[in-house]
């Protein structure tokens, strides 16, 4: 498996295993699966409701002996109603009971959002706090205080824009070490790419097949297909290989780290065959041309009921 280096050198595998939209009831067997398949790299996070069954999953495959728990890389994140300082530490505690683990590899803050506690999704304005109220200096400095006490290996963010990482930069002990975020043909997002890479940050790809699979009410009528985009396509019947091995190499070839989601062995199982894929670099340039720019997950949920939120905190210009 391939591997990327944080600056003390520990190794990240660059295919891990995406969770979210994983329903609770399938994802204890995709997670087997996984490690059996030989994943040694898990994504998971509080919000996406299934941590307590990946934790059976995870104790089971240790257990039985397939895996130690230092040949695992298990991420999570903190939920947006967990950002205030008094919040952290529970969510991180929460999370690390649910998965049976003593420690995380890496623990990121999920959106620079802020929502009230005990909220998982808004339905109003009350459901919002401004970052204001929970300054996102506030919520790093306290995850920095639960990886010295030794619960975190590593820190980072998701959905993070260069401006909103300089924030946490200026005032950070422990500098952030990864960003997650959107990225597939679609979106490649090469100057944000290339600001985390100067500043020693690793990126992860979420949603690097379009998440097909995310609820209806976040779906456009019109939005794009990459399985179906006849570059992806060609290059495809070209390498005798699936679509998403196309997506996946594509990712992993740019020296971003890649989670696709699947709770069905068999795609578990070629998502990581993937690594057998050679893109060239006239394929990887076709890639690159596609240019037809789209988010599949905009973020509106975070700017609807007069939130404090505008799609300009969010993303880049
Ligand atoms: C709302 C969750 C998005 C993917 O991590």
């Amino acid at each position: 498996m391939k591997q990327l280096s944080f600056s003390n050198g520990d190794q990240i595998p660059m295919i891990g295993l995406g969770t979210w939209k994983s329903a609770p009831g399938k994802v204890y067997d995709a997670v087997i699966a996984a490690i059996e398949a030989g994943y040694r790299h898990i994504d998971c996070a509080a919000i996406y409701g299934n941590e307590a069954e990946i934790g059976q999953a995870l104790q089971k495959v240790m257990k039985d002996g397939i895996v130690k728990r230092e040949e695992l890389w298990i991420t999570s994140k903190l939920w947006n109603d967990s950002h205030k300082a008094a919040h952290v530490k529970p969510a991180l505690e929460k999370t690390l009971s649910d998965l049976q683990l003593d420690y995380l590899d890496l623990y990121l803050i999920h959106w620079p959002v802020t929502l009230k506690h005990g909220t998982t999704y808004p339905r109003s304005r009350a459901d919002f706090i401004s970052l204001e109220e929970a300054p996102l200096g506030e919520t790093w400095t306290t995850m920095e205080s639960c990886a010295k006490q030794g619960m975190i290996r590593h820190l980072g963010v998701s959905n993070f824009k260069i401006d909103k990482i300089k924030e946490i930069q200026r005032q950070a002990d422990i500098q952030p070490e990864m960003n997650q975020i959107e990225l597939h043909p679609f979106l490649t997002q090469d100057k944000l790419i290339n600001y985390c890479r100067e500043n020693g940050i690793l990126v992860t790809a979420y949603s690097p097949l379009g998440s097909r699979d995310r609820p209806n009410s976040s779906k456009k009528a019109d939005e794009p297909n990459l399985f179906t985009h006849p570059t992806i396509q060609q290059i495809a019947d070209k390498h005798q290989c699936s679509a998403p091995q196309v997506l996946i190499t594509w990712a992993v070839q740019r020296d971003t780290i890649v989670i696709p989601k699947s709770t069905t062995p068999a795609h578990i199982r070629q998502n990581l065959e993937s690594i057998k894929v050679s893109l060239d670099t006239e394929d990887m340039q076709a890639i690159q041309n596609i240019k037809q720019a789209y988010r599949f997950l905009d973020g509106g949920l975070w700017t609807r009921y007069d939130s404090p939120f505008e799609m300009e905190d969010l993303w880049e210009a």
